[in-house]
């Protein structure tokens, strides 16, 4: 599937630079299986790597300035490698500028470099195009240049380089472009970053993406203030249970005996944080054990925490799902990413794809005049040199 994207990114390389590229890296989106919004909160996720990807090529060009050219989006831009890395109004380029920063900063040293790059995940549809940038690109120039990064900081640069940019994420998105491997979900401890493979079998059952196609601009704003309303949270916690270090050593009994020290909306989030991080956790069992059908009930359970307790989800999102549990062929079904907008996740009966794509389309057309899109998964490999 990504071969015609790797020959058009590197035929789009010679004819800009009118050389090959010496390094040509492959960088995933990401699906979340579960553990929503707990990646901040150290909990666990269990998130996979894709198959749609953003195609890289590089070369180093013996100057100090980088040349960084964006195929999908017509547009290129240069960087001079001596001065201050700025913010620039040009909001793509700010991922890249970021990771720059972020490895000079910490102390690695590298030359000006060309490089163009294409991509076909989605932008804003919550596959996490923005990690798989800031990942891929890391990756480039470290095999470029021969810099000694370990798989785990490329994750942690490029997620830094994302606070830079202004979203304060956990370390989910960039973990899994760069740790994904083919037909395996990673269980993820987002407190340690310690991680195991698990087998992505889900028997009788398709993953399918149905994009809502929307993108609410409160994204930004409400993500970094779910994670300091968790924050708040989980000091009333400790400062009532000090054993408790992180929310993983809170219990549900713990937090509702806390309900009146907290604002309702405080509550909430917590509320939902400490009985999803349980959820991972039974979750990664019920797959283990080809239990799909008990993890497609965690993934509705999950939805309406994510919809009703932790207030991220939008009325398309809701739709999709209330649909979806509605329909026998789907076992379940939820938000995916950090919600606003973006896709749900949904475990269809096999031989039932077509009927649910054409069924949710029309509907989705119907309700909001906004066609619905549909991705196939593939769970694949991580951050790959070519
Ligand atoms: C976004 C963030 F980037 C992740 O770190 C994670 O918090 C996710 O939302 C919600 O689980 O993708």
């Amino acid at each position: 599937m990504n071969d015609i994207l790797i020959q058009n990114t590197v035929a789009f390389f010679e004819k800009s630079f009118g050389s090959s590229p010496q390094k040509t890296v492959l960088s995933p989106g990401r699906i979340n299986i579960i553990g929503e919004h707990v990646d901040y909160n150290d909990g666990y996720v269990l998130p996979a790597a894709i198959d749609k990807v953003i195609c890289f090529a590089f070369e180093k060009n013996n100057t100090n300035t980088s040349k960084i050219i964006a195929i999908d989006l017509n547009e290129e831009f240069e960087i001079d490698l001596t001065q201050e890395v700025k913010l620039s109004d040009v909001v793509w380029t700010n991922y890249i500028r970021g990771v720059i920063k972020q490895l000079q900063d910490n102390g690695f040293s590298f030359e000006g470099f060309n490089c163009v790059f294409s991509s076909n995940i989605p932008v804003g549809s919550g596959l996490s195009s923005s990690a798989a940038l800031e990942c891929g690109m890391i990756f480039g120039i470290k095999s470029l240049f021969d810099l000694k990064i370990e798989k785990v900081d490329i994750s942690l640069l490029g997620q830094k380089a994302e606070h830079w940019v202004g979203i304060n994420c956990g370390i989910m998105d960039q973990f899994s472009s760069v740790h994904g491997l083919e037909n395996k979900v990673i269980k993820l401890d987002c407190n340690t970053l310690d991680f195991e493979y698990h087998n992505a079998d889900f028997k009788d059952y398709s993953l399918i993406l149905l994009d809502s196609n929307v993108k609410h601009s409160l994204f930004t704003s409400e993500y970094n203030t779910r994670r300091i309303e968790c924050e708040e949270g989980l000091a009333i916690i400790k400062s009532h249970f000090p054993e408790v270090k992180s929310f993983r050593d809170a219990s549900e009994e713990q937090v509702l005996s806390l309900k009146d020290k907290m604002t309702e909306k405080v509550f909430s989030r917590v509320h939902f944080v400490v009985k999803e991080i349980n959820r991972v956790i039974k979750a990664c069992e019920a797959l283990d054990q080809g239990n799909i059908e008990l993890l497609g009930e965690l993934l509705f359970e999950t939805h309406y925490g994510l919809s009703q307790e932790y207030e991220v989800s939008c009325e398309e999102l809701d739709f999709l799902v209330d649909t979806a549990k509605e329909d026998d062929a789907i076992i379940g079904s939820r938000l995916m990413g950090g919600g606003f907008g973006g896709c749900t996740i949904n475990l269809v009966k096999k031989g039932y794809e077509n009927e649910v794509k054409s069924k949710f389309s029309k509907l989705y057309l119907d309700t909001f005049g906004i066609e619905l899109k549909f991705y196939d998964v593939k769970i694949s490999n991580g951050t790959t040199l070519l």
